[in-house]
């Protein structure tokens, strides 16, 4: 129990879901959210919270956080999307009030074991996969965290023999003080989050803390391929194993003559063969190997391990192909949410594209987006924030075929009166989905939308 109250900031998914928990536990629960787009009821909140919303223990309120709030609390959950410098997180830190992620909190009742992604690309779909092996292997296994589930809403089901495999944010990293997952995985580190974590060793550092408390009996699986994670490795406190997809490794998880393998001491055992995985680009072997290390790392056979990966097909959103319309086929990559997964989109296309582009601005670079164009995209169609920004990098690096639309309801009817049989229609932002919808999942469901009505 905690001495005092516990402030929960933010009354999204995390929000909820840890309110709900800590109640559960006995625990007296502020609720409080700055409510900045006044789109927030108490009434709203009090139905998300279900039977919650009934406990004596809860309050609800938005606005300012006031001194006499900050005197009956011992500890602040705090929700991702909140950045950990805005004016009221100063303030209760200011009191020496730990502030706790919200993934902290679930961990805080965690009963069984951890494994935790993190990475800036490929976080998903190797979740995703790792998820599937696990309840494979062991019925007792859930998938949380940054993929849309809060981890406190499943931290309740935990035992001494589940597994929690847990998607992990920079985000959500920043205010981790205990979590300890047995395999952690950092999948690759490029410039992301720039307007919250404000340069890139920030960012990087936040990724590279997945394995702050982990020991020598805990392992870290690292891409070998990718300088910017190899340079956090000295930093990391687990046992470094490697994946590679370029590099027989003499210890890790690599590929030799079409087998993905794994070298452990003097064993060289085959997982399974590439060219059985369903899923496309390199991008995804990187995400297998991932997954391959990760799963390995905590004893799963390797036959159940090659099994699930070929059977795997992939998670919405990311190279989504929704349909073919009079000879085009439309694709949704809602979830290329920075430009390097947005270069992954296109690489992933086969024909001429319409691109449709451009979201909320997280400072982000375009230049070798707009260069990977090598073309193949046929027009850029632009949309949010960004569209004007990304309109004068694409004319600074010699690309002119652009076109501003108001909608993404717009974007969709332009290609579809363009685009020729045999061309592509990709929805692949490299931008978050944020103040024109509420993430990047309704973003893609409304393009599937406007799509399948054509
Ligand atoms: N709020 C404030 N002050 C602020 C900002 C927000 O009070 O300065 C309030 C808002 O009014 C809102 C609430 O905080 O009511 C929203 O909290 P949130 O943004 O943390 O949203 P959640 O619904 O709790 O979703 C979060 C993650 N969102 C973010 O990290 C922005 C979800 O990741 C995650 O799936 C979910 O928790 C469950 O763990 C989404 C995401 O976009 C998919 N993640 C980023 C990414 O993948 O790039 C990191």
């Amino acid at each position: 129990m905690f001495d005092k109250k516990v402030l929960v900031a933010g009354c999204g998914r995390s929000g909820i879901c840890a309110t709900k928990l800590l109640i559960d536990k006995g625990e007296k629960v502020i609720l409080f959210d700055e409510n900045k787009k006044n789109n927030l009821t108490v009434e709203g909140v009090l139905d998300n919270l279900e039977e919650t919303g009934k406990s004596p223990n809860l309050q609800v309120f938005f606005g300012q956080l006031s001194q006499e709030i900050i005197s009956q609390i011992s500890v602040m959950v705090i929700s991702p999307g909140i950045p950990t410098d805005s004016e009221f997180a100063l303030k209760v830190k200011e009191h020496n009030i730990p502030v706790w992620s919200e993934i902290e909190l679930a961990y805080y009742y965690e009963q069984g074991t951890v494994v935790a992604i993190t990475g800036t690309n490929g976080k998903t779909t190797t979740t995703s996969l790792v998820g599937e092996i696990m309840k494979a292997w062991n019925p007792s296994s859930y998938v949380v965290g940054n993929i849309g589930i809060p981890y406190t809403q499943q931290v309740v089901n935990t035992t001494k023999d589940s597994i929690t495999v847990a998607e992990i944010s920079s985000f959500q990293l920043e205010t981790i003080i205990d979590f300890k997952p047995k395999v952690a995985a950092i999948l690759n580190v490029t410039p992301d989050h720039l307007d919250r974590h404000y340069t890139f060793e920030n960012y990087a550092s936040c990724k590279a803390a997945v394995s702050k408390n982990q020991s020598d009996n805990e392992y870290v699986v690292v891409n070998y391929d990718d300088p910017e994670t190899m340079k956090l490795v000295d930093s990391l406190a687990g046992k470094v194993v490697y994946f590679s997809r370029l590099e027989q490794l003499n210890q890790g998880v690599f590929v030799e003559d079409g087998l993905v393998v794994v070298k452990d001491s003097d064993k060289k055992i085959e997982v399974l063969n590439l060219s059985d995985i369903q899923i496309l680009g390199n991008h995804n072997v990187e995400n297998v190997l991932a997954a391959v290390g990760i799963a390995y790392y905590m004893g799963v056979p390797v036959d159940v391990i090659g099994k699930v990966c070929t059977e795997f097909k992939g998670v919405p959103h990311r190279i989504e192909y929704v349909r073919t319309v009079n000879g085009v086929e439309y694709y949704n990559d809602s979830k290329g949410t920075n430009p390097d997964a947005a270069i992954k989109g296109i690489q992933a296309m086969k024909s001429a594209t319409y691109l449709i582009g451009g979201g909320y601005d997280k400072k982000s670079s375009y230049d070798e987006w707009i260069d990977s164009f090598d073309g193949k995209v046929k027009k850029l169609v632009l949309l949010g924030q960004t569209a004007s920004d990304i309109d004068k990098c694409a004319k600074s690096r010699g690309f002119v075929d652009t076109v501003f639309v108001e909608s993404l309801e717009e974007a969709v009817q332009y290609c579809y009166k363009l685009a020729e049989p045999g061309e592509s229609v990709l929805l692949s932002p490299a931008c978050a989905s944020w103040g024109m919808f509420d993430n990047y999942e309704q973003r893609g469901d409304m393009f599937k939308e406007y799509v399948n009505k054509l």
